[in-house]
Formats: C-alpha cells, structure tokens, sequence
C-alpha cells in the first residue's frame, strides 16, 4: 500500500510538473536553424522565410543580439499582400506587458510588418477557423498591430498590448458584420482557456504591386512593467 502510494505521489508530481511547466516567453530565436520545429511555424502566400546564418550582419551595433541565425523575408506583392507565417502557442500570456523582437529593414521600402495575436475564448484551446472566410476565427479574439518598417539595419522592436486592436469586433459600417470572441484580451488558462493561442506575422507590400525585405529575430513576449498588459 505505502509503495502504490509513493507511485501515486511521484505521478502526481510528474503530472503537476508537466502541467506547471512556465512560459518564459521565448517563441523563437531561429538558433536551431529551421521554421519547421520548436516552434513549428505555418507559412502562407507568397513570402519566401529563410533561415540565415547572421554574420552578413557583422558590421551591424546589433549583431552580437542575434546569435547565429536569423529569419530574412522577402517576397513581392501582389495588392499589397506577400505572405505571412504563424504558430501555436496555447500559452498563458497574462505575466508579460509586451511583443518585443529584433527586425531588419532594408530602408524606406522594407514592407510591413503586421503581428496577429489570438486568444482563445470559448475555452476549448484551439482557434476555429471558417475555411471559407481566409481563416478568420469563429468565436476567439484576433488582436493585431501594424508595424511599418521604413529604417536601415537591426532595431529592437517593443509593442505594448495595449496597442493591439481588437480586429475582428463589430463594424457597424459593414453590413453583417458581428464581434468575434468577448473583446477582452484574455490570455489566461482560466475556465478550459488555451490563453494564446495562435502568433502570426503578415507581410505586406508598401504599395500595391510593392515588395517586402526585411529579418527578424528573438521574438518573444516580456514584461517591461506597468502593470499586466490589457489590449482594447
Ligand atoms: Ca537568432
Ligand atoms: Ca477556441
Ligand atoms: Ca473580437
Ligand atoms: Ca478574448
């Protein structure tokens, strides 16, 4: 009986160990050399996302930030849209204040950089897609931000979620248009939540028929402070 009960308690803690396991906030650093594993990243459209080795950078203030590889993203537009890339994460995002990442440009015509965050809000850890609307989610928030990139070399980039805006909440404009998820940023694992579920990068095209050349690296979530991060 004592020994079934050690093995009960040494299970309990692997269990426990598993389920308590902490997001540090890393999503990727690119340092195993691939998009395809840890994490495993979805591409669409037409950008092309390659992994490289960063001393073409070593001239860069930057460079020593990067370790030895980088993501580079290229591509041309066609209506202002290249492509884009995405991951899950199924994370609690509640202790960190911020997306920060390095970013690449390649001067005033680099393209822009659109960060897509979707928390999960009817509590069943995946984000339903309507297959026949571009994938839009059915019932989870999608946060987005647009970043320009108009600079030359490597910049720390740090967005707020606050700054985040709810994209798909009602357009009284657009006829049929309806809130999606509670337009709440809510990426916690409270009641069945999967917090975060997906982060996504859209890459577009300053212009119509424009291109895209820039690179990114350390991409995470942190917590610069004041106070936990709630997106409008
Ligand atoms: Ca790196
Ligand atoms: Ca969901
Ligand atoms: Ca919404
Ligand atoms: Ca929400």
């Amino acid at each position: 009986m004592k020994k079934l009960i050690a093995l009960l308690l040494v299970l309990g803690c692997l269990v426990y160990a598993e389920e308590g396991k902490v997001f540090n906030g890393e999503i990727d650093n690119f340092e195993d050399g691939n998009i395809t594993e840890a994490p495993a990243w979805w591409t669409f459209g037409d950008s092309d996302q390659t992994v490289v080795e960063t001393d073409i950078w070593a001239k860069d203030p930057l460079y020593k930030y990067l370790g030895k590889y980088a993501l580079q993203v290229k591509g041309s537009a066609k209506s202002w849209y290249v492509g884009g890339m995405g991951t899950y994460l199924g994370v609690d995002a509640t202790p960190f204040t911020h997306v920060k990442l390095h970013v690449y440009g390649t001067g005033p015509d680099s393209g822009k950089l659109t960060i897509q965050l979707f928390d999960d809000d009817n509590g069943n850890t995946i984000l339903e897609q309507d297959v026949n609307n571009n994938y839009e989610p059915l019932f989870d928030d999608k946060w987005e931000y647009e970043l320009k990139v108009n600079w030359t070399g490597w910049k720390v980039v740090q967005i707020p979620f606050t700054a985040f805006k709810d994209a798909n909440r009602k357009d009284p404009k657009i006829k049929g248009s309806k809130d999606i998820g509670d337009g709440i940023w809510n990426p916690d694992h409270l009641n069945g939540s999967g917090g975060l579920l997906h982060f996504q990068f859209i890459f577009l095209a300053n212009t119509q028929t424009g291109s895209v050349n820039m690179a990114i690296d350390n991409v995470r979530l942190t917590n610069l402070g004041g106070g936990k991060g709630v997106a409008k």
